[in-house]
């Protein structure tokens, strides 16, 4: 149903839809009906004509041996990954059949599970809300990545605003916070070696070694979770040494008599301490941000994976308006920039269609508990059907152990829609074969930059895959919905979304349109908040009865002497990977080799722990086995368990989500991945 003649030499436009700041457009050669190669669009701005490794070897992901070519109906226990091919028929009929007795008697017991594996309008929650929203499904809260730190910007500036990602290359100081952005955002590290050419500073803020510190001019390596911290203490600087701009705090800002007398209580030995660093490099990060004219953080979600992620957020969203930096396009702040999009929502999800049922919302972060139904009759009832799509979370959900315990469950009814037979699919019922970007339509924003992006399919389905929006259209059909829009097709579903505001007909003719931003947007303060102000001190917050201002929220799981477990463990993306994405991809896979676990030279030599060892990482919640690997990258007291491994291609069959837990952040409710403390044994030497 995609409305389209697929050429059989071309060359088609389409952008990549993994979840990653960059959003880039891309070029796909086709020949005869075969994609042959994926490139960036050098029209393209931001792309610029480079893509990621992994994208770049999307054809070899796209035609691997391995993809789903048919629907697959389980056929030993729970879990053993065997099964048989099927029909698409007997599939849609027997899946329809099942969730209709099911929402017969209670249409609360029926979950969807979907997240970042495709970020398109249409192929994420379009159909498929309509679907739920029509069987009035229990509803899922979306908030295993970004929202702490969305909440954070939204309490502060008004919403996920910021920046526009390429004057970054025309600041004199850039503070990379809380994100590897060689691996995580690499075209906005280009812009960052663009600055640095003209002689721009460069501070990276992470506890981790990464490839970025190591190009960075000086590295804070703070303890995790620390970031409000030493927030503070810049700005306890920076009223000492009176670097303010006192014009725009008077104009433009709420609450600053408040915030200094907190900030006041931040020394620098105070926070020296609780971040794990030297006074000197706090002093001197104060010193370049209050004295540096166009001066620019890049914040990212690294830093908010902790109890209190999004405080440390607001805390950090404070600093550009202190020094006045927004006044220059080069200058201010850069989380996300997904609030410029305004997809149509109510005419794509359809959240009408639920008439006046008000199902409950189930978080992502907590389905270890969800599935085992560990809160009872009071959480509604138990969950017996889960429509996992878009999403890996046997692999990536926190606190495996739980989640595997759910997922094997005989009375649950699984369907797991996807391109290949990854942990969670091992789980299903039925498996159904998903298209990849290369065979649907779509449109999507972006949360690095502000420009539309459309995707045309340049090849057919590869086998018997169908687009998501479909194999919801087949069960809307099979279910006996007849509301028209379960029969819109996808090109008129990108129409959809996009809605009046947006000239679709330029996005057919040109790939991309730029949305009208403008380019220093607190420049003369006019930020979204209540106020109009940058708000220092929230109303909203107060009002919730929780505090108005921003503060330093310890871990929930804060290192202390005697601990069991005295190590912090962070688990950021490998740069092959792509979350749990691509770990399939041999040639991909061959560059990060196997799970490891990197530990600083010191708490290794403690352990008798060296390089290609085999150590067991583990907590009360689980163990993990892996290689160990000495290294500069880790410091004394942290280790780095990189992400996200497919839990049958660990060493034990576990990952690093086997010792994670399903705690939840101080706002957005969301997930604690890297408030998490573990102890590393020794178990064979290499
Ligand atoms: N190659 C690749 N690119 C990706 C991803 C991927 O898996 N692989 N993931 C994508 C996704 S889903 C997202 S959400 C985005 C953003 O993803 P992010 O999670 O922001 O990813 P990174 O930018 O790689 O890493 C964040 C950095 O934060 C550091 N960090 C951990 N804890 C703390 C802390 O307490 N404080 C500070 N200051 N730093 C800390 C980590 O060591 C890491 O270097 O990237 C996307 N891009
Ligand atoms: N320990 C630890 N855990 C983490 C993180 C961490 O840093 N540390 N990061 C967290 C973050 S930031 C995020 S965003 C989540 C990400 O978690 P997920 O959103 O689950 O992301 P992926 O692991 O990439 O899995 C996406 C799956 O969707 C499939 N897919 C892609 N496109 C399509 C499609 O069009 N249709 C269908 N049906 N399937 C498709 C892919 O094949 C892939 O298996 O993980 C979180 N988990
Ligand atoms: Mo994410």
């Amino acid at each position: 149903m995609t409305n389209s003649v697929l050429e059989k030499n071309a060359i088609v436009r389409g952008l990549c839809p993994h979840d990653c700041p960059d959003t880039c457009a891309l070029l796909t050669t086709v020949e005869n009906g075969r994609a042959v190669k994926v490139q960036g669009n050098p029209d393209h701005k931001h792309t610029d004509g480079v893509l990621c490794t992994k994208v770049s070897r999307y054809t070899e992901r796209t035609y691997s041996p391995e993809r789903l070519m048919f629907p697959l109906k389980r056929s030993g226990p729970k879990g053993s990954g065997q099964f048989v091919r099927v029909s698409w028929e007997e599939a849609i009929a027997d899946i329809a059949a099942k969730l209709k007795t099911i929402a017969a008697h209670n249409s609360e017991a029926i979950l969807p599970y979907s997240y970042g594996g495709t970020m398109g309008w249409v192929q994420s929650e379009s159909m498929a809300s309509r679907f739920f929203h029509k069987i009035g499904a229990s509803l899922l809260d979306r908030t295993i990545c970004a929202s702490a730190g969305g909440e954070g910007l939204v309490y502060t500036l008004g919403g996920k605003f910021g920046m526009q990602t390429e004057f970054f290359s025309e600041s004199k100081l850039i503070v990379i916070w809380g994100s590897n952005s060689i691996t995580s955002n690499i075209h906005f590290w280009r812009r960052a070696q663009e600055a640095k050419r003209n002689g721009a500073k460069l501070i990276c803020i992470d506890p981790r070694h990464s490839e970025t510190a190591e190009k960075c001019h000086v590295h804070l390596a703070i303890q995790p979770g620390t970031d409000a911290a030493l927030a503070f203490a810049i700005m306890r600087e920076l009223v000492v040494n009176d670097w303010l701009d006192h014009d725009y705090i008077q104009k433009y800002t709420l609450g600053w008599d408040a915030l200094r007398e907190r900030a006041m209580t931040w020394t620098l030995s105070r926070a020296a301490e609780v971040c794990g660093i030297d006074e000197s490099l706090i002093k001197e990060l104060a010193k370049d941000w209050g004295t540096t004219k166009k001066a620019a953080i890049r914040l990212n979600y690294g830093m908010q994976r902790v109890k209190g992620g999004a405080n440390a957020v607001r805390a950090v969203a404070c600093l550009p308006a202190l020094t006045g930096a927004w006044r220059d396009r080069a200058g201010g702040l850069l989380l996300s920039s997904s609030s410029n999009f305004k997809v149509n929502k109510i005419d794509l999800h359809r959240p009408d269609l639920l008439g006046s049922r008000r199902p409950r919302t189930l978080n992502m972060s907590t389905l270890g508990n969800d599935l085992n139904h560990v809160g009872g009759a009071e959480w509604g009832p138990q969950v017996k059907a889960l429509l996992v799509y878009n999403s890996n979370p046997v692999a990536i959900a926190p606190q495996s152990g739980k989640v595997v315990q759910g997922f094997a469950r005989e009375d649950l009814f699984t369907v797991v829609m996807e391109h290949f037979q990854t942990d969670t699919a091992d789980y299903a019922d039925y498996v159904l074969p998903a298209t990849t970007q290369l065979e649907h339509w779509d449109v999507q924003g972006s949360y690095g930059h502000t420009d539309v992006l459309l995707n045309r399919p340049a090849i057919e389905p590869v086998g018997q895959a169908k687009s998501n929006s479909e194999i919801f259209r087949l069960l809307a059909k099979a279910m006996g919905f007849d509301e028209p829009c379960f029969s819109e097709d996808d090109l008129s579903l990108c129409r959809t979304a996009v809605g009046s505001k947006i000239d679709f007909e330029a996005l057919l003719a040109h790939g991309f349109v730029a949305l009208n931003v403008p380019d220093a947007p607190f420049a003369q303060g006019a930020f979204p908040t209540p106020s109009g102000r940058c708000e220092f001190v929230s109303e909203r917050l107060a009002a919730q009865g929780l505090d108005p201002l921003p503060n330093h929220i310890p871990n929930y799981e804060v290192p202390a002497a005697g601990d069991r477990y005295p190590l912090a463990m962070i688990s950021p993306p490998a740069r092959n990977f792509l979350n749990s994405t691509f770990v399939n991809v041999e040639s991909l896979r061959a560059i990060e080799k196997e799970p490891l676990v990197e530990i600083s030279l010191i708490d290794a030599a403690a352990r008798g722990i060296s390089t290609g060892d085999t150590v067991k990482v583990f907590n009360d919640r689980g163990e993990y086995h892996c290689k160990a690997d000495v290294s500069a990258r880790a410091r004394p007291g942290v280790v780095n368990g990189l992400g996200i491994w497919w839990r049958k291609m660990g060493l034990n069959g576990t990952n690093v989500n086997e010792v994670t837990s399903q705690l939840l952040t101080d706002l957005g409710r969301a997930p604690v991945f890297y408030d998490c403390q573990v102890e590393v044994a020794l178990l064979q030497k290499a």
